[in-house]
């Protein structure tokens, strides 16, 4: 049976990017393989890279668990778990430091990235992330890994972690395949679409967040960047405002960008943006009714026991194994 395996960091609200980016296909990839099983958490241990306020994670790594469900997952078909309720990602996430080059990382676009927004306070757990996350995957021994464009670096190096250690010990790690979607791996910010749509924004100008009122995901879309040529056409080099709208119609709406932009043809991008205003707002309203049921019920807390109940078994003999194979304590 094949396992498929994914995580979100409760660092933020989720946004639009996400939804495409991720979490709509988890939903298609069920409907797919209908014999998978999925392993989907929240990567808390992975938000505590950078800051966060105790009060706020806490409820932010609700709401994520939330939203995986109220985006329509088949909950026979998926574990669903807190990344940080099992020790082994630690763990394990240590024995694959010993396995990883201070190249390796230093050349991690996320670090580079994350690491320049701040002066201060960098720490030491944001630069071996990737270690971490490698720990995640390989601990379950996942086939594929569906993630937007900016982990594919991360999936390169957890696959050369995980042959490394093969290479070295003897097969033991799956090799994992990423899968990322053709359309919209990479939503762009609204107001400045030369930057990812990202849930740790400052500003919220720019992001789509799944728990905004239906008025401002509308007014978001409305008064999205765009550019003064006036033509709906797919060009990211010279409209890259336009492309990016074009992109998120095109995966909401399961048609290609050839089809809309015949659509939208002789017409501005007034008609164009209310279309898409309403599309992205009849997309998100009815999973923002589902989250908040989901959030005031004792079904979130159920689930998250039972998942932390499967993943805690499949992760404790792999680490166990793994350790064997490394020669650490006194185990043959
Ligand atoms: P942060 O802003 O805190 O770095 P993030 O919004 O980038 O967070 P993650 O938790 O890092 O979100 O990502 C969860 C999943 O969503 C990953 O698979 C990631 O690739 C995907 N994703 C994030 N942002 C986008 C985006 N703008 N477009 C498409 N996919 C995205
Ligand atoms: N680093 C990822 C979140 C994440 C993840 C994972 C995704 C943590 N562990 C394992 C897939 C598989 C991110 O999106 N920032």
């Amino acid at each position: 049976m094949k396992r498929i395996l994914s995580g979100i960091q409760p660092s933020g609200t989720l946004t639009l990017g996400n939804y495409i980016g991720a979490i709509k296909q988890f939903v298609e990839l069920q409907k797919q393989h209908p014999d998978a099983e999925f392993y989907l958490f929240v990567a808390d241990l992975h938000a505590i890279t950078t800051e966060q306020e105790p009060k706020d994670l806490r409820q932010r790594i609700r709401q994520v668990a939330a939203m995986y469900i109220a985006s329509g997952l088949s909950l026979e078909q998926t574990t669903i778990f807190i990344q940080s309720e099992i020790k082994e990602h630690a763990e394990l996430g240590y024995l694959l430091q010993c396995h990883t080059y201070m190249g390796e990382l230093e050349r991690m676009t996320q670090f580079k990235d994350k690491s320049k927004k701040q002066t201060t306070g960098i720490t030491a757990s944001l630069f071996t992330y990737p270690a971490l996350m490698a720990a995640d995957i390989l601990l379950y021994d996942a086939d594929y890994v569906p993630v937007g464009e900016d982990q594919k670096q991360h999936l390169e190096l957890t696959r050369d972690i995980a042959s490394r250690f093969n290479n070295r010990y003897g097969d033991f790690f799956k090799v994992p395949e990423p899968l990322i979607p053709k359309v919209g791996a990479r939503i762009m910010d609204l107001q400045n679409p030369a930057k990812k749509m990202s849930k740790s924004d400052a500003s919220d100008k720019g992001y789509i967040s799944l728990l905004d009122e239906e008025t401002s995901i509308k007014k978001k879309i409305r008064s999205a960047v765009t550019d003064s040529l006036g033509i709906v056409a797919f060009d990211p080099e010279n409209q890259p405002g336009v492309a990016n709208l074009l992109t998120i119609y095109a995966s909401l709406t399961d048609s290609t960008i050839e089809a809309i932009t015949k659509k939208y043809q002789g017409k501005g991008y007034q008609e164009f943006k209310n279309d898409l205003a309403d599309i992205v707002a009849n997309t998100i309203m009815p999973i923002q009714k589902r989250f908040f049921e989901i959030m005031g019920s004792k079904e979130l807390e159920n689930l998250l026991d039972k998942g932390k109940e499967a993943a805690q078994m499949v992760a404790y003999r792999k680490v166990e194994k793994c350790k064997q194979k490394i020669g650490l304590g006194r185990k043959k």
